[in-house]
């Protein structure tokens, strides 16, 4: 495990991360009396009432547009052709999926945000929607360590990085929220009680999600976990499902990553289809507060085109990349200054346009009270063009 200096001190002055141990015997210990919670909720939305993200690993658009598993998924639904990652390499783009920043991330290392950095975790609970993650071989429901390997093999399994509730402390400190990070087994059982989450986030282990292997075994993976789900009637209750990738594979070009909708919430007219709007990481978070009218987080969300076919139905607008820098000139594959930037983490922590006002949307009343006093120096603003390392935000 490679641990920065400055998360070993996060490590040692908190008390979130707990559940650490990667040993055997410690893992089976928490294992006995970790709790699990599925609740269960039904907040209808104005395009779906449930979505269901799967993030698959380090491909290109190309390739990932050539698998025959994943070609198969186009036709059942919409491909997102404009689609793209945030930075380099994964942990980053995990982070900035589900808070609407990745902080000057530049690596996997074990990175945990403080409890003043909210989520969509925060923005759904406010609003009652309920939400679980599912990774696949976590040892237990709430295991914060670093990793955890086939115990046969040794061959890597689940890894801390790519699971992006358990990285904030704002979920890693409270028992109740890392109750619903949860192994994929739970999955099938809360599937067969009919108890999915509204929100969903599915991460397949380090072999089926391609990054081990391949986007040959990760296509296949999604076909045989996802194709039954589409007919279960547990599964598609007016359900949208993201089928995507944490970054491209090649650092010197555009960080293009293939996106895909499918689900019944996506309007048969639409089936097959291609849409074209400039999307990123944090048009995930952006879909979701459209769709149930959520607040926001106050940073790269507020912006965020919304699925065009969303957008379409709580009727507002996606936006080109219009500003400046031209859009050709910006490659997501380095990121700017912040808390977790291996050459200069020495900038203040972002705070958010707790003024924001876009679509209709505020931010969310807590985030107000905690960042507004300090809302001057907000480096966030309401367009749809985002930073990168070598484009970082004005003021740095
Ligand atoms: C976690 O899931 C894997 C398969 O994904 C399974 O082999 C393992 O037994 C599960 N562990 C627990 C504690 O449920
Ligand atoms: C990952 O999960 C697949 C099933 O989806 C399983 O066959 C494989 O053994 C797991 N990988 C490891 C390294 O345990
Ligand atoms: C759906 O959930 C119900 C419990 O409400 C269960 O009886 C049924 O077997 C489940 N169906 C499937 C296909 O899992
Ligand atoms: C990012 O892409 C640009 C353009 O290809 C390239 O010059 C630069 O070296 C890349 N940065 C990294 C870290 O790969
Ligand atoms: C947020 O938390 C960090 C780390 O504990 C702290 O340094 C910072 O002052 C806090 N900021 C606000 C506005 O609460
Ligand atoms: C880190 O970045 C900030 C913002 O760009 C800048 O003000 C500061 O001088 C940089 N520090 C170092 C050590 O490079
Ligand atoms: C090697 C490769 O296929 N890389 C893809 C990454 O994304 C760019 C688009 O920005 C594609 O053109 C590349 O094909």
């Amino acid at each position: 495990m490679h641990l920065s200096k400055f998360a070993f001190f996060l490590l040692a002055g908190t008390v979130a991360a707990q559940n650490t141990a990667t040993g055997a015997a410690d893992v089976a210990a928490a294992a006995a009396t970790a709790k699990t919670l599925s609740p269960v909720s039904h907040v209808k939305g104005k395009a779906f009432d449930r979505i269901a993200i799967i993030w698959l690993e380090n491909t290109d658009y190309d390739t990932a547009k050539g698998d025959p598993n994943l070609a198969y998924f186009a036709k059942k639904g919409i491909t997102l052709s404009n689609h793209f990652a945030v930075t380099h390499p994964s942990e980053p783009n995990y982070a900035a999926a589900i808070s609407g920043d990745n902080f000057g991330m530049d690596n996997d290392n074990f990175n945990a945000f403080p409890s003043n950095i909210s989520t969509v975790i925060d923005l759904l609970e406010a609003r009652g929607i309920s939400w679980g993650e599912y990774q696949e071989d976590m040892p237990y429901t709430g295991f914060e360590g670093f990793a955890w390997v086939n115990q046969k093999t040794g061959a890597n399994d689940y890894v801390r990085k790519h699971n992006p509730a358990v990285l904030y402390d704002s979920v890693a400190a409270n028992p109740n929220r890392l109750a619903h990070i949860k192994n994929l087994t739970i999955f099938a059982k809360d599937l067969a009680e009919d108890k999915l989450p509204q929100w969903m986030f599915i991460t397949p282990n380090m072999t089926s999600d391609g990054h081990d292997t391949s986007v040959t075994t990760a296509g296949t993976w999604v076909r045989t976990f996802l194709d039954p789900l589409l007919t279960n009637p547990n599964f598609t209750k007016n359900t949208l499902v993201l089928i995507t990738f944490d970054e491209n594979h090649t650092y010197t070009i555009q960080n293009q990553i293939l996106g895909i909708l499918v689900g019944d919430a996506v309007p048969a007219h639409l089936v097959g289809t291609t849409d074209a709007t400039y999307y990123n990481h944090f048009s995930e978070i952006a879909t979701v507060e459209a769709n149930w009218g959520l607040h926001t987080l106050g940073r790269w969300d507020v912006g965020a085109n919304v699925y065009k076919f969303v957008a379409d139905k709580v009727g507002e607008k996606v936006r080109p990349w219009t500003g400046t820098p031209a859009f050709k000139d910006v490659f997501f594959n380095t990121s700017y200054p912040g808390l977790f930037n291996s050459v200069n983490s020495s900038v203040p922590l972002p705070v958010p346009d707790t003024t924001a006002c876009y679509a209709g949307r505020s931010v969310l009343p807590s985030i107000v009270r905690t960042w507004g006093r300090l809302v001057r120096s907000t480096i966030y603003n309401t367009g749809v063009e985002i930073p990168d390392g070598a484009h970082p935000p004005k003021g740095y």
